[in-house]
């Protein structure tokens, strides 16, 4: 008795929003200068077997990406659209993704019942990560200390209850994270829209709103415009701003396709990231015995947020030469015919001067020279990016200075030339497509509205920043997460998680524990359910459902493992089941039929989304089906200037800093998937047995009177509020000035809720102003005070 109330004091001190902030043991080990070969399949399988999952995943490796097999759950790099690989179509981080939702460890209420939420979350989110699957559904009561069993039927109780007990549809917010499928997806917006609200925020408004809202006025779609067969067959690949090593590995393949073919290719990175130098393909004997493709032709080392001085020096360049040799460099035919406000934009960039530009973007001016020779006579040019720009204060905007250069070429809208936005999560494309979006239009709702015969709301919802705002002021009350990690995937950890603890309840439909489900509303409800590679049996036949992929293929899969638990539902009928609770009679959706049958599902997409024509028959073929995709034809048919793209003026960003300040940018570890910590290495950058790192010049690491390995505590201090992120070690790295780099999530606390992406509010989260000084234990006393004031 006296150690439960001990325990229930301990609770309202509130779980840990963060990592414990404890280093591990950091051990140095070279840079690597190529990505793959060998230690790619010794590390895919060691987590196989650390996950205690080697039959059960090496049989799932195989059908992997597989047509008839099901998709990879990691990345949305596509599969090749003819011959896929026998020897398996997957790489080393699908593998471990794979590794992840095929263990064979288990959490289990049991495991809740000796477990508190309080010390469950003194783990580090590895460890965390690393209990097992979820088997049964279970509730956290208010004030309570453990969560206990539900039954499913009490769980949709509950938050239908919850739901219906609002004062508004709108202080409800429904979270999704990027792996939903297509089925399961169409449903959650279409309950939520009958529900009565577009709160609809997703992982989009963290990772590649920046790319819609930068494409769609301009070229007309909001998604990428090159195929897989593209890559094969181009002359010049730029890659800016993304890792395609570590977060997109199979796209290693295709680089390596395209260079043989003669295609040159320009990597633009703070970071000599291992994956844009080489590649050794561990499905090839030659990547295995031999040294691999060389990848990289050029490397422009740019500074933190130097991208769009970079490109408009590039510009300058381009213009240069076609003043020289008219009509050469630029495609005038094009121009004419397919594009707007070229005059002003010559003359915008006739009035830099290049210099001062190369100077601001941190990269020699002959290199950028360098680059502007290699793309000025080529015709056919690919520009892929992340991360790098998205998450950049200006990313909008970089990205329609990055168009700006193709609309010159006349390199979009034909075979071997476009933009490819790399997407991140397996079926965030999809999400996307199947409308959930916290800013649907009209047409997509009128469609909804002629099939369904309700009134969708049509005022905008909250994306995933006004969200937690609105959570922060009490507007919102309920937060429903599909899948995801809410908590640690969003910036500002401290007034984020206060904003969760003001909820009257947070519902998690989920494969695994996380730390979002540590962190709660006054009550918490946490749903199994079934991952991608899990069997899915509906009325006694195995079923597929369909995902989108980075390039707007819609394909089949069809998970194989027998799940972990048999008490997981599947995400449809966990969404059918929530709207039959909530919406009883009210409802004029036949929500009954959707849980019965996925075919019914894609009957209902295929009437209320474009493109979606014989979604049943088309889904099941071979290498599924292409959206339609105006751009990829070269028609850009754009809400304000016709059938035409139109060239935008952009502005230099002011990136002064401080003397005492740096600029840091977040990314990813190679073990990591956003918030899923695999391990703790991070092998391309030389990094093992530790995350609490910051990426430092050697330069600055002297100036600033430190010395590489020295611990030190990171501080932000945006809107006049000091956050802290304590105890890092500092790294010795080739890095512009200046710069640093940490890993998400430990140091998403140092970013403020408030800076945001221009036009897509997305978490400006690789532009992160920070103060590094040495590390003092009072500073554990301080970050205390923080938290408990907030
Ligand atoms: N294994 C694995 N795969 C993943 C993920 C994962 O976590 N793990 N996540 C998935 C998801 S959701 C996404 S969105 C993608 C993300 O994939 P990426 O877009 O590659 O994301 P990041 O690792 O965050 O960082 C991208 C790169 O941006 C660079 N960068 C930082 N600042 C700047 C800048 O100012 N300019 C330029 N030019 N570059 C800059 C960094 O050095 C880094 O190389 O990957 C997906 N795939
Ligand atoms: N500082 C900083 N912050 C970032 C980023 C950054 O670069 N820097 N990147 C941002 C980006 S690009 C993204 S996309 C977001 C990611 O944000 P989220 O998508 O919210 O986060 P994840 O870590 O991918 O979610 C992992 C959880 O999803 C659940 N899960 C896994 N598979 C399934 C499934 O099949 N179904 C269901 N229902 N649940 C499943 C598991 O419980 C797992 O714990 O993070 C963003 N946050
Ligand atoms: S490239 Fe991405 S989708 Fe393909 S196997 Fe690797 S992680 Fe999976
Ligand atoms: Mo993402």
């Amino acid at each position: 008795m006296k150690e439960d109330n001990l325990e229930k004091k301990a609770a309202i001190k509130k779980p840990d929003a963060e990592n414990p902030y404890t280093l591990l043991d950091l051990k140095l080990t070279p840079v690597k200068t190529w990505s793959a070969g060998i230690p790619a399949v010794l590390a895919a399988f060691a987590d196989l077997i650390e996950e205690k999952a080697v039959i059960r995943g090496t049989k799932a490796l195989f059908k992997m990406n597989q047509a008839g097999g099901f998709d990879c759950p990691s990345c949305a790099w596509p599969d090749p659209d003819d011959e896929r690989s026998p020897i398996g179509e997957y790489c080393e981080n699908g593998a471990k993704a794979l590794a992840e939702e095929a263990t064979s460890k288990r959490v289990t209420p049991e495991f809740f019942k000796v477990n508190s939420v309080f010390e469950l979350a003194k783990l580090t989110d590895y460890e965390i990560g690393k209990m097992g699957r979820l088997t049964d559904p279970v509730y956290l009561p208010e004030n309570a200390t453990h969560y206990v069993p539900i039954s499913w039927d009490d769980a949709f109780k509950k938050i239908a209850q919850h739901l219906n007990e609002l004062k508004d549809p709108n202080e409800a917010a429904f979270y999704t994270s990027g792996r939903t499928s297509n089925e399961a997806s169409f449903l959650y917006q279409l309950f939520a829209k009958e529900f009565g609200t577009n709160n609809m925020p997703d992982c989009s408004n963290m990772c590649h709103e920046t790319s819609g809202s930068a494409l769609r006025p301009t070229i007309g779609i909001g998604k990428g415009t090159v195929t897989l067969e593209d890559f094969y067959d181009t002359d010049v690949i730029v890659i800016i701003g993304q890792n395609p090593g570590t977060n997109a590995p199979r796209m290693m393949s295709a680089l390596a396709k395209g260079k043989k073919n003669g295609a040159k290719i320009i990597a633009i990175n703070p970071l000599p990231e291992a994956g844009l130098f080489g590649f050794r393909n561990p499905q090839e004997i030659s990547g295995i015995l031999g040294d691999g493709d060389k990848l990289a032709d050029l490397y422009l080392p740019v500074k933190i947020n130097g991208d769009m001085a970079l490109l408009k020096a590039l510009e300058c360049f381009l213009v240069d030469f076609e003043r020289k040799s008219p009509g050469e460099v630029f495609d005038r035919e094009f121009i004419k015919e397919k594009t707007t406000g070229y005059d002003a934009f010559v003359e915008r960039v006739e009035g830099y001067n290049a210099e001062e530009l190369a100077q601001l973007s941190g990269v020699p001016l002959s290199a950028i020279y360098d680059a502007a020779q290699m793309i000025a006579f080529k015709k056919r040019i690919i520009v892929c990016w992340g991360m790098g720009l998205t998450q950049q204060p200006n990313g909008v905007h970089m990205i329609r200075e990055i168009l700006n250069i193709l609309l010159l070429k006349g390199s979009i809208g034909k075979q071997g030339a476009g933009v490819c936005p790399v997407r991140g999560h397996s079926n965030v494309q999809g999400n996307r497509t199947m409308m959930i979006d916290e800013k649907p239009t009209d047409e997509q709702l009128d469609r909804l509205q002629a099939y369904f015969g309700f009134n969708p709301p049509r005022a905008h919802g909250y994306d995933v920043v006004r969200a937690i705002k609105a959570m922060d002021e009490g507007k919102v009350k309920l937060l429903f997460c599909m899948g995801g990690n809410f908590l640690s995937a969003t910036p500002d950890t401290t007034y984020t998680a206060n904003a969760i603890r003001k909820l009257n309840l947070i519902v998690s439909v989920s494969t695994k524990l996380n730390r979002g489900h540590l962190v709660h509303g006054k009550e918490s409800i946490i749903l199994p359910t079934y991952g991608r590679s899990d069997e899915d049996i509906v009325k006694g036949q195995v079923q597929i459902v369909s995902t989108e992929n980075s390039m707007g293929v819609v394909q089949s899969s069809k998970g194989m493992l027998k799940p972990v638990s048999d008490n997981l539902v599947n995400e449809t009928q966990i969404v059918c089941r929530m709207a039959m609770a909530t919406l009883g009679d009210r409802s004029v959706v036949n929500w009954q039929l959707y849980h019965d049958s996925y075919n019914a599902v894609r009957d209902a997409i295929e009437k209320c989304i474009p493109g979606f024509e014989n979604y049943n028959e088309r889904v099941r073929e071979k290498a599924g089906f292409y959206l339609p995709n105006a751009a990829r034809d070269g028609k850009f048919i754009t809400k304000n200037f016709g059938d035409r793209a139109p060239f935008t003026l952009t502005e230099l960003p002011d990136n002064k800093l401080d003397d005492d300040e740096y600029m840091m940018a977040t990314t990813r570890t190679h073990d990591q998937f956003n918030t899923t910590i695999y391990g703790l290495d991070d092998r391309y950058r030389g990094i093992k047995n530790e995350r609490r790192v910051v990426f430092m010049n050697q330069v600055d690491i002297e100036k600033g009177g430190f010395k590489a390995g020295d611990k030190v505590d990171l501080f932000n201090y945006d809107d006049g509020i000091e956050r802290i992120a304590p105890l890092f070690i500092i790294v010795s790295y080739q890095i512009p000035e200046r710069n640093t780099v940490t890993y998400f999530p430990e140091t998403n606390v140092l970013v403020s809720i408030n800076n945001v992406v221009e036009e897509s509010n997305m978490p400006a989260s690789k532009y992160v102003r920070i103060k590094i000084r040495k590390h003092t234990p009072e500073i554990f006393e301080r970050v205390k005070k923080i938290e408990a004031s907030s």
